[in-house]
C-alpha cells in the first residue's frame, strides 16, 4: 500500500502496478506522522489499515461563518430555508457520493442485505453511486465506518453538506455559481433537462463525471439527493409530511434545473428508498461533537 498526499486529501492505494520509486518519498519525512496527526489516527501501520478498509476520499471544509438558505431570488419553493448564518467547524466530507463498489466493501464485511436495485443494471455500476438505501441503512454505513476506522464518521448535517456544496461561493444557487447547469450547451449536472439523457446520461452517471465546485467535490447538485442527518424542520411539514421526516440535498437524476440549487430540500421518510436517493459521508475532527456551533431558526 501507498498513501498519496494531495491536498486535504489522503487516499490509500495498493503496491501493486506501481513503480516502488515513489515510495522513498512518499512514506519519508514529517508527511505521513503530520496527515495522520491531522486525521486523528493512530500508527502509520493502522491508520493505513483503517483508511483502506474505508476506501474513501475526503476533502476538508474549512471551518468559520456561513451564510446558507435562500434569499427568495430566481425561486424559492416552499419548504427551504430563508437566508441564514451558522459558524462550522472545520470537517472532511466525502469527494463524492458513496459508490456501489464503495458500498459493496461494507455489504461484505458485515453481511447485510443489499439495498434496492442492487442488480438493476441501469444503477449498479460500480462508480455508480449506490441508491435505493434508507436514511436508517446510510446511518448504518457511517458507523461501521466508525467502528472499522477508529474515527467518527456521520452522515452531514444539512448545514454541513450546504457549506461544502456551495465550494466556497457566497450567495449564489448553485454549487458553480450562478448559470443555469446547461448554459452555453455545457452540461454542469446529471439531472433531467428536457429529456432525461439530454445531458449525456439516462440513470445515474459514474462519480464525478462533471466538473467539480470550488472544494473539489463532486455531484452536489444531481446525480442523486443525498440524506442529511437532520430531520426536516417541523415547523414547515405539511399534514402529508412524515413526521420523522429527513432532509435530502442537491435534487437528483429525476430534477429539474431548479431543484440543483443548493438551497432545495426534500423530506423524505426514514425508511424511504428509492433510486434517486444516496448519500455522502462526513468525518469529523477531534471526536464526537457535533461540528455545528448555531442551529439555523
Ligand atoms: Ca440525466
Ligand atoms: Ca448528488
Amino acid at each position: 500500500m501507498w498513501l498519496e498526499v494531495s491536498g486535504e486529501v489522503a487516499v490509500v492505494h495498493r503496491v501493486g502496478g506501481h513503480s516502488a520509486s515513489r515510495w522513498p518519498w512518499r512514506l519519508s519525512g514529517l508527511i505521513i506522522p503530520v496527515l495522520l496527526a491531522a486525521l486523528g489516527l493512530g500508527s502509520p501501520g493502522a491508520a493505513q489499515d483503517r483508511l483502506e478498509a474505508a476506501g474513501l476520499r475526503f476533502r476538508l471544509i474549512p471551518g468559520g461563518t456561513y451564510i446558507l438558505g435562500s434569499p427568495g431570488q430566481p425561486v424559492r419553493y416552499a419548504g427551504e430555508l430563508p437566508e441564514y448564518r451558522v459558524v462550522l467547524k472545520p470537517f472532511y466530507i466525502t469527494v463524492t457520493e458513496i459508490t456501489n463498489e464503495q458500498y459493496g466493501r461494507y455489504l461484505a464485511a458485515t453481511g447485510r442485505r443489499p439495498p434496492l436495485y442492487w442488480q438493476d443494471r441501469n444503477l449498479n455500476g460500480p462508480k455508480q453511486p449506490v441508491v435505493g438505501v434508507s436514511w436508517q441503512e446510510a446511518v448504518a454505513y457511517t458507523e461501521w465506518l466508525t467502528r472499522v476506522t477508529g474515527v467518527v464518521h456521520r452522515l452531514p448535517t444539512e448545514a454541513q453538506w450546504e457549506a461544502a456544496a456551495r465550494g466556497s461561493l457566497v450567495g449564489q444557487p448553485y454549487p458553480w455559481g450562478s448559470e443555469s447547469p446547461d448554459a452555453g450547451g455545457r452540461y454542469r449536472a446529471n439531472y433531467y433537462p428536457n429529456d432525461f439523457a439530454e445531458d449525456g446520461f439516462r440513470f445515474t452517471a459514474p462519480v464525478g463525471s462533471f466538473p467539480p465546485n470550488g472544494y473539489g467535490l463532486y455531484d452536489m447538485a444531481g446525480n442523486v439527493a443525498e440524506w442529511c442527518l437532520d430531520r426536516f424542520s417541523p415547523a414547515r411539514l405539511t399534514p402529508f409530511c412524515h413526521p420523522e421526516a429527513r432532509v435530502l440535498k442537491g435534487g437528483s437524476w429525476m430534477s429539474r434545473a431548479r431543484e440543483l440549487r443548493v438551497s432545495f430540500r426534500q423530506p423524505a421518510a426514514p425508511e424511504k428508498a428509492d433510486g434517486f436517493i444516496g448519500f455522502r459521508v462526513v468525518r469529523l475532527l477531534g471526536g464526537s461533537s457535533p461540528g455545528q456551533e448555531a442551529c439555523p431558526p
